[in-house]
């Protein structure tokens, strides 16, 4: 559960956070597979609550209404064709699967849903799955409320309601048999994994039993006998009783600390410094390596839901964004994942994805300069996030290297003799010259531009014989950092 299945030494998860199956599938072969991304976690797909007020939000999908895989992302066929074409080109698929609740107390009852499938959630009735009020944990809450209201009480997390979604009883074997016949028919269309939501408020042995129920993976794709990729949604940033590492056998867990820290690290918040970031991993304190799934920003945080506050980066803070995603790529800890989002206006965090006005999503749209358009931001197409996506994929299995800082915001580290990246977060010039491990010659540096048949497009780096090169780093440089690697040497 803790293998990603990776094909060709690809590295990088890339979420495409709300785009249609149509559109991931061109992705998967225009761009994820040639620039060498090894997967994709795809929004919900199962059908969901349809919400007009307020209109159509983006969280709508994360109250289920069926298992119809009938989303606002496209219909089963449109799916299953994806899955296909990014299995055909090496991209793996993972499924955001919402299986701790269905929609919200108050969804009230109707044909509201993505394909129009009936449910009440007054009489607690969903009867295309069928799930009925037996299904559900509401005799087991002991809240006033039937919400989860105290975050110590390890009972209330998990058997009541998280902000009202209607909590299932998870216990169940038939429940848990439905849940485990919704994931059993992804798997066999072809998904690597998934990335379970809100496991904070599912019981361990609970999801253990379902996952125990799991098909192995397609073996047109698949080696026989693989098991599914599982990274677990656990909002664990310390000082709550329910702990990441009650989830680490079952699979890998989501570190959340990992962006926090790093936000605050690039923005320097409360005197932090790029230097202190010697030891970053679990020397910080963060799960063990073999257990993390890192990033340094989701769907939740960078609009303010879930956890990491406001110390989170995002594509709104472009210029130590790139530098956050590059520091990410680079360093070997974790299975590391790239957010790719949309714009919205940022006092409504509850906007949709780019759409029409009768609700349904756009298609996303390429640009000459293959940057994207009308609202999607595709951070994964961006130049620098791109390259070192590349970056990790050379570097893979090299050991963390050469460190050197200046005691402040100007660090650098090398993986192995196969990379080696500078960063200047200083409100000065980095001039020094460094040791990268690297083999003697002239390298191009991927953040300023790459290699492009034989040329460089950016700046060149001298690399010695003995592998000293002279970095000199402006700090009004559009991208403050330099970084090589073997498949950019000239
Ligand atoms: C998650 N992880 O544990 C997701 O990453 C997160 O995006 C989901 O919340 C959450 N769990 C439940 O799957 C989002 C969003 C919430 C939203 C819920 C349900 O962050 O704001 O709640 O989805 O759509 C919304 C309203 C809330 C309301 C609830 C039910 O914001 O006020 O509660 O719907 O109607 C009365
Ligand atoms: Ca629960």
């Amino acid at each position: 559960y803790h293998n990603p299945h990776n094909k060709h030494g690809r590295q990088a998860i890339v979420h495409l956070f709300e785009w249609k199956w149509s559109d991931i599938a061109a992705e998967c072969e225009r761009f994820l597979a040639p620039k060498g991304y090894a997967g994709v976690q795809i929004s919900p797909p199962q059908e969901s609550i349809l919400l007009t007020s307020p209109w159509r939000p983006w969280w709508e999908r994360y109250q289920p209404i069926s298992y119809n895989l009938c989303s606002r992302s496209g219909n089963e066929n449109e799916l299953r064709d994806m899955i296909t074409r990014c299995n055909n080109v090496g991209v793996n698929i993972y499924v955001d699967a919402i299986i701790n609740h269905m929609c919200g107390a108050g969804g009230g009852e109707g044909t509201h849903s993505t394909c129009g499938t009936y449910f009440s959630a007054d009489r607690k009735d969903f009867p295309s799955i069928p799930y009925s009020s037996f299904d559900f944990n509401e005799g087991k809450c002991r809240t006033g409320s039937g919400d989860i209201e105290n975050y110590n009480d390890i009972y209330q997390v998990r058997d009541c309601n998280l902000v009202s979604l209607l909590d299932l009883a998870l216990e169940k074997d038939y429940v848990r048999g439905k849940v485990a016949d919704f994931m059993n028919k992804l798997i066999d269309m072809g998904v690597a994994g998934f990335r379970v939501d809100a496991c904070k408020h599912m019981w361990p042995g609970d999801l253990n039993a379902i996952y125990g129920r799991l098909h192995n993976l397609n073996t047109r794709w698949f080696n026989e006998g693989s098991r599914p990729f599982m990274f677990q949604e656990v909002i664990d940033m310390g000082g709550e009783a329910i702990k990441s590492s009650e989830y680490f056998h079952l699979g890998r867990v989501t570190e959340f600390k990992y962006g926090a820290k790093i936000g605050g690290i690039f923005r320097k918040w409360n005197g932090e410094k790029l230097s202190y970031t010697k030891n970053w991993g679990e020397g910080w304190g963060f799960m063990p390596d073999g257990n993390a799934l890192v990033f340094i920003d989701n769907h939740d945080n960078q609009r303010g839901h879930g956890g990491g506050g406001n110390a989170i980066v995002t594509f709104w803070d472009a210029r130590i964004y790139k530098m956050a995603v590059a520091y990410m790529l680079a360093h070997p800890y974790g299975v590391a994942r790239v957010m790719s989002s949309f714009r919205w206006n940022r006092t409504d965090d509850w906007q949709g994805p780019p759409s029409h006005e009768d609700g349904s999503t756009k298609d996303v749209l390429i640009n000459a300069d293959s940057t994207c358009g009308d609202g999607w931001v595709c951070e994964h197409r961006w130049r620098q996030i791109t390259n070192m996506a590349t970056f990790r994929n050379v570097v893979n299995g090299q050991p963390h290297s050469n460190w050197w800082d200046n005691g402040n915001n100007q660090v650098a580290f090398g993986r192995g003799n196969r990379g080696f990246i500078v960063f200047n977060n200083d409100d000065w010039q980095l001039d020094v010259t460094l040791n990268t491990g690297m083999p003697g010659g002239v390298y191009c540096d991927v953040i300023s531009g790459q290699k492009d048949g034989g040329r460089c497009t950016g700046k060149t780096i001298n690399v010695e014989a003995d592998g000293g090169a002279h970095f000199k780093i402006s700090n009004t440089d559009e991208d403050p950092m330099v970084a090589i690697h073997a498949d950019s040497k000239l």
